[in-house]
C-alpha cells in the first residue's frame, strides 16, 4: 500500500465518523480561548487516523493537532521535535472545527506524509461532499481520481481569493484585517470560509485563484501545499520564501497572481500586518 493509499484510507475512515456526527449537537471545549474549540469528534477522528497509519507503518511518527497542547509555542516546539523523523505524518483530524460546531458545511480531514521533512503525499477529504483531493510529489493532483489544475486568471482584478481569521491569541485576527483592506479593493472578491486546508484544495482545483492567512500550523498546510504545487500553483510564505513545513504565514496561488499578491501583502506589512 502506498503512502497516499494509507492516507486516503485513514482520511475516509475519520470522515465517516465526522459525517455521522455532523448533524448532532457537539460537546465543545475551549482550548486557548472561546475562539479556539475542540470536540470529542476531533479527538476520535485523530485516534482513528493514528490507529490506521500505525497499523500499517508502526515505526512512523505522527504530528497531529490534538496531540499537541494549545498555543503557538507548543505548536512550534512540537514541530521542531518531529523534524528529525524520516517518516512523518502531519495530521489535522478536522480542519474547520468552528464550522463543524456551528453546522456551517465547510470542514475537512487533512493528512500529509513527509519524507525527511518534505511533503510527498497528501489528502484533503471533505466528508459532507465526499470530495477527496489527493496529490503525490511529481504525479499531479486529483479530485476523486480526476486530474485538477489551478485556475488561469492573470490579474488580481479577475481573481477570487480567500483568507481566514485565526483564533490565536497573538492578535492575528486583527492584523489580517490590514491584508483584507489592502487586497479586497484589488481583487474580484474575498472569501473566508474557515478551513485553511479546504481553501488550499480549492486553489488546487481552480475554485479559488489564491489564498493567504497568518499564524497557521503545519497540520493546516502540509497536504494543501502539495496539492497546490502539484496542480501547477505556487506556495510560499507571505514574504515569498518557498514553503517548508515550518511556514505559518501562507500564500498559495495559481502562480500568475503570486507576484501581485506578494506586492500587496508587502504593503500591508508596513501597517503592522504579520508580526510574529
Ligand atoms: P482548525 O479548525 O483545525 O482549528 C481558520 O481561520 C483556520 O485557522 C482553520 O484552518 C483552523 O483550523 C485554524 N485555527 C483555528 N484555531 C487556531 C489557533 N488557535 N491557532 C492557529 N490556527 C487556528
Ligand atoms: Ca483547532
Ligand atoms: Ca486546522
Ligand atoms: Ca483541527
Amino acid at each position: 500500500m502506498s503512502m497516499l493509499e494509507t492516507a486516503v484510507k485513514a482520511a475516509e475512515k475519520a470522515g465517516e465518523r465526522i459525517r455521522a456526527h455532523a448533524a448532532a449537537a457537539k460537546k465543545v471545549r475551549f482550548k486557548s480561548s472561546s475562539h479556539d474549540l475542540v470536540t470529542e469528534v476531533d479527538q476520535a477522528a485523530e485516534e482513528i487516523i493514528r490507529d490506521t497509519i500505525l497499523k500499517i507503518h508502526p515505526s512512523h511518527a505522527i504530528l497531529g493537532e490534538e496531540g499537541v497542547e494549545a498555543g503557538v509555542e507548543a505548536s512550534r516546539a512540537a514541530l521542531e521535535e518531529h523534524r528529525s523523523f524520516e517518516d512523518l505524518w502531519i495530521v489535522d483530524p478536522i480542519d474547520g472545527t468552528t464550522n463543524f460546531v456551528h453546522g456551517f458545511p465547510m470542514f475537512c480531514v487533512s493528512i500529509a506524509y513527509a519524507r525527511r521533512q518534505e511533503v510527498v503525499a497528501g489528502v484533503i477529504y471533505d466528508p459532507l461532499r465526499d470530495e477527496r483531493f489527493t496529490a503525490e510529489k511529481g504525479k499531479g493532483a486529483f479530485l476523486n481520481g480526476e486530474p485538477i489544475r489551478v485556475s488561469g486568471e492573470e490579474r488580481l482584478e479577475e481573481s477570487l481569493v480567500a483568507t481566514g481569521f485565526p483564533a490565536g491569541a497573538g492578535g492575528a485576527r486583527q492584523r489580517n484585517v490590514e491584508g483584507i483592506l489592502k487586497l479586497s479593493p484589488r481583487c474580484r472578491n474575498v472569501r473566508a470560509g474557515g478551513s485553511a486546508a479546504l481553501h488550499l484544495a480549492y486553489v488546487a482545483a481552480g475554485r479559488l485563484t489564491g489564498f493567504w492567512e497568518l499564524e497557521l500550523n503545519a497540520w493546516d498546510l502540509a497536504a494543501g501545499s502539495l496539492l497546490v504545487r502539484e496542480a501547477g500553483g505556487e506556495v510560499t510564505d507571505t514574504a515569498g520564501t518557498p514553503y517548508d513545513i515550518g511556514v505559518r504565514h501562507i500564500l498559495a496561488t495559481n502562480g500568475n497572481i503570486h507576484p501581485a499578491m506578494l506586492k500587496e501583502l508587502k504593503e500591508a506589512r508596513a501597517t503592522g500586518f504579520e508580526a510574529q
